[in-house]
């Protein structure tokens, strides 16, 4: 009898480990500029997204997951180097001008930034090639040119990525990419990055990989094939009439409806790609033992650039210090440790996949590296972590009508200090996740104490700050938001409501898209 007991118990334990291996697949899956809630799981009732939500329903959906910052290169750098923006100094997205060389009539001088990733660091992909794991990047890397590009920093294979943020050539082939091969005229970058991530997990099936897919998409210059504008201008039509699309809050107008057509073509066309990546694991029957994460680098574009989508319920968007700016989609599926449909609450940030990653692979934690990273295991195991402060700084200005500030959450207290004026705005996300209702008056202690912490913890990291600018005149910055808010929302009113006419079209060629069949 004891002997069936031990082999049913032995069974079990082996059934319950039958996924795990020792050296798992890792997929990274970074998409540039999208929103939190632009995918069907999170509530869009535009957007279309079933490969993504197949890949979140199939593991952890985090619903407080961030991006380090409300712009792309920092974000990246914290990925690759498990830290925050003030810690490595990477503030500002790379060729974003700084100090006198800022001409935009603001109040204060940019503060400047490292800008390329650091050669002293072992970024993360250095980590899994020292560990045996065959790397490869494609896509967008914005973390610096030459001497600083994707194998500078430990992936063997680099296609497409270098010192620019958008792609050179558009959307459509030609690329005028100086990283990859073009293909065939209007081929679509996206299906070609989703195909050169799916060809690489075949070819190395047999071999442990770490493969990070970044996209271009769905950043600006926004554009789509006139059959998936035409799919989505029908869609839009059918959605209760809008008249007015924008609201000015702050600085800029913020787009308020997800209804741009070709932005939504876009956002397809992403989901299609991701979904090549996940049928080439199915195909090569790697899913059970491959790490496949899901992110995003800042919030959706809905000031600024393409003015393209809304983050509502959540405030602002890309570029903005509120919630629409840094909050992303944030998945994880590792079947041999996370359960199919679980969510989890807790704040998390991108500095958390490298050390998260180390640990899912077996692989020894580098403390010193990832500093301000911590291992998300216990939370995907249902269990907990130790609470902890997460910050954000950015000490710039950018193209979506952000303001210079710094940002602290401490449980669901959230406190934005404005370097402008010096003043603080506090809320409290468990009730007020659109950050409408400013508490800083109402709870002075609580903010003096939290911008103290803020101002404690900079300080250790040796964060730079913004400078008055000598040259700054009230009435010249006065008159430029005036025009912004009058000339430039009647403008984005009227070009945003003919997209949704049937005759639309962006130029005689569409981008030159027309062959685009997947
Ligand atoms: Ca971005």
């Amino acid at each position: 009898m004891r002997q069936v007991f031990s082999f049913f118990v032995l069974l079990a334990l082996v059934t319950a480990n039958a996924a795990a291996v020792d050296r798992p697949n890792v997929v990274i899956v970074l998409v540039d500029d999208m929103g939190l809630h632009d995918l069907s799981i999170e509530g869009s009732t535009f957007y279309e997204s079933p490969h993504i939500d197949r890949l979140a329903r199939g593991g952890m959906r985090f619903t407080q997951g961030y991006a380090t910052c409300r712009v792309c290169s920092p974000s990246r750098a914290s990925i690759q180097l498990g830290q925050f923006t003030a810690r490595h100094g990477v503030t500002n997205w790379i060729g974003a001008k700084s100090g006198m060389e800022w001409k935009r009539e603001d109040r204060l001088l940019p503060a400047e930034y490292v800008r390329a990733l650091p050669a002293e660091d072992v970024a993360i992909a250095e980590a899994m090639k020292e560990a045996g794991y065959r790397t490869f990047f494609a896509g967008k890397w914005h973390l610096g040119g030459e001497g600083s590009l994707p194998t500078d920093h430990g992936y063997e294979i680099n296609i497409g990525g270098h010192h620019r943020g958008s792609p050179p050539g558009g959307f459509f082939a030609p690329y005028r990419n100086p990283e990859m091969e073009d293909g065939p005229a209007g081929e679509s970058l996206t299906m070609r990055l989703g195909r050169e991530t799916a060809d690489f997990i075949r070819e190395n099936r047999n071999r442990p990989f770490f493969a990070m897919l970044s996209f271009y998409s769905v950043h600006a210059p926004v554009q789509t094939s006139r059959e998936l504008w035409a799919k989505y201008q029908a869609s839009a039509a059918e959605m209760p009439k809008v008249t007015n699309r924008f609201k000015i809050d702050r600085t800029l107008p913020v787009r308020q409806v997800q209804d741009h057509p070709v932005y939504a073509g876009m956002v397809e066309t992403t989901d299609r790609a991701v979904g090549k990546v996940l049928d080439a694991l199915e195909e090569t029957g790697l899913t059970e033992s491959t790490i496949v994460i899901f992110t995003s680098d800042n919030g959706g574009v809905s000031s600024g650039d393409a003015f393209a989508t809304s983050n509502l319920p959540l405030r602002g968007g890309k570029g903005r210090q509120w919630e629409g700016g840094i909050r992303e989609p944030f998945y994880l599926r590792y079947p041999a440790v996370t359960q199919a449909n679980s969510t989890c609450s807790v704040p998390v940030t991108g500095a958390d996949f490298y050390p998260t990653i180390l640990e899912l692979c077996g692989l020894q934690p580098r403390p010193e590296q990832h500093v301000d990273g911590v291992s998300l295991v216990p939370l995907l195991k249902k269990q907990s972590i130790a609470e902890r402060p997460l910050y954000w700084h950015y000490p710039h200005y950018d193209n979506q009508g952000g303001e210079p500030s710094s940002l602290f959450r401490d449980g669901d207290w959230k406190l934005i200090h404005y370097y402008e004026d010096g003043r603080n705005e506090l809320y409290d996300l468990s009730v007020d996740p659109s950050e409408v209702s400013d508490l800083s008056l109402t709870h002075p202690v609580r903010t003096a104490d939290m911008w103290e912490q803020l101002q404690t913890w900079l300080e250790s990291v040796e964060a730079q700050f913004p400078e008055p600018d000598p040259r700054f005149s009230p009435a010249k910055t006065e008159a430029k938001f005036r025009r912004m808010q009058t000339e430039l929302k009647d403008r984005l009113e009227q070009s945003h409501a003919k997209m949704l006419e049937p005759d639309w079209k962006p130029n005689a060629t569409w981008w030159g898209s027309f062959v685009t069949e997947d």
